[in-house]
């Protein structure tokens, strides 16, 4: 079949719409009809070359939609089901499957290839076979992807806001719930309150934290943060360390949570710094893949028993996880509306991602037609 998908043929080059044909599901996959998909800041590591890709690829990564056919074998879910993709898979029998360790997911492994398990190519067009973004490629009117990324959700919850269950929600919250083990009366600092930090920032309060001290340099960002339940808002990362230490009376930050797009040395540094004695240091964010980015003080990671963890999809188990942060947001304890700024149509795509680099998202939603 035909779909409408933005691809990127070549770093640092526009993501282009083109017509790409989808060759139906074979043996364990499942054909979706994309409904809505969030534009993340990972698409754009591909487009910027900051995380390596196998090109092209359809990019997109969180999404939601309906299931219009299963191929054989298929047991997750069936026509009709509305499901949201999960960027990481999980088969549930690897090592890390099996001991409850789903984001971490042996298939893991080639979600930047954009291949199916079995080195399927779901997706032609006119330069070739194409990868999708995480076996996923949400930014399509349809896909064919693994049920291994597919997870069903109740019919009533709205599609647009499960989309963002798919990579943002359980990797902001779960950084603070799951990762750095917020519990109640911590002094918790977030670093970028974007798709990912607003959720850090939910998570937290939501676990219990006293103070969430939320860091970013733009007063919408700032703003935004105190609607997700951030108790104080502060520009710069001394700012933030010197507060923590005020509210704690001189102990420190207990958790300190990295969700910049791109993490550096600079903002580990700080992060670790901001931590008191036990304290943990998340960092959520991608880094550059080719250098060695972090540099720390060891005597200081010894002496003062400080933690610095990294997390991938907030150690969040997908098939269990994702149904649970609906129910949480059907109950009124997880902000999803208010995650999404703008919604645009899928040939907007390049004039999103301009309106995420100038700092206006939180997130912005691709809505497909059919
Ligand atoms: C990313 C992490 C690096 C691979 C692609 C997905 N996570 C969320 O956006
Ligand atoms: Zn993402």
């Amino acid at each position: 079949m035909k779909s409408k998908a933005a691809v990127l043929h070549e770093v640092g080059k526009p993501i282009e719409i083109e017509e790409v044909d989808i060759n139906g599901p074979k043996a364990g996959e499942v054909l979706v009809r994309y409904t809505h998909a969030g534009m993340c800041h990972s698409d754009l590591h591909l487009q910027q070359g900051d995380l390596p890709a196998r090109l092209p690829i359809v990019l997109g990564h969180e999404g939601a939609g309906v299931v219009e056919e299963v191929g054989p074998g298929v047991t997750r879910v069936a026509p009709g089901d509305n499901i949201v993709c999960s960027f990481i898979p999980s088969c549930g029998t690897c090592h890390w499957c099996a001991t409850g360790q789903q984001a971490i997911c042996d298939l893991g492994a080639t979600i930047l290839e954009g291949n199916l398990p079995g080195d399927r190519w779901p997706i032609t067009g006119w330069a070739g076979q194409y990868g999708a973004m995480c076996m996923l490629g949400t930014f399509s009117q349809y896909g064919v992807i693994h049920q291994n990324s597919a997870v069903k959700i109740d019919g009533d919850i709205p599609l647009q806001q499960a989309s963002l269950v798919g990579c943002g929600v359980p990797t902001g919250w779960g950084a603070a719930v799951n990762t750095a083990d917020v519990r109640p009366g911590d002094t918790v600092i977030v670093y970028g309150v974007g798709g990912i930090g607003s959720n850090a920032v939910q998570g937290a309060r939501f676990a219990g934290a006293k103070n969430v001290i939320a860091v970013d340099p733009l007063a919408n960002k700032q703003e935004n943060a105190l609607q997700f339940g951030a108790t104080h808002a502060v520009s710069t990362a001394a700012e933030a360390r010197d507060l923590a230490i005020e509210l704690t009376r001189g102990v420190g930050a207990t958790s300190a949570i990295l969700t910049a797009g791109l993490v550096d040395e600079q903002q580990v540094s700080d992060g670790f710094d901001a931590i008191s004695k036990g304290g943990t240091l998340v960092v959520v964010g991608v880094s550059p893949m080719t250098e060695p980015t972090i540099h720390l003080s060891g005597a200081m990671l010894t002496l003062f028993k400080k933690t610095v963890k990294g997390t991938v999809f907030g150690d969040c188990n997908p098939t269990t996880d994702i149904p649970k942060l609906l129910g949480l947001y059907q109950n009124g304890d997880l902000k999803l509306d208010e995650l999404v700024t703008k919604t645009y149509s899928l040939k907007q795509i390049n004039e999103g991602y301009e309106d995420l680099v100038n700092g206006e998202l939180t997130r912005g939603i691709i809505v497909h037609d059919h």
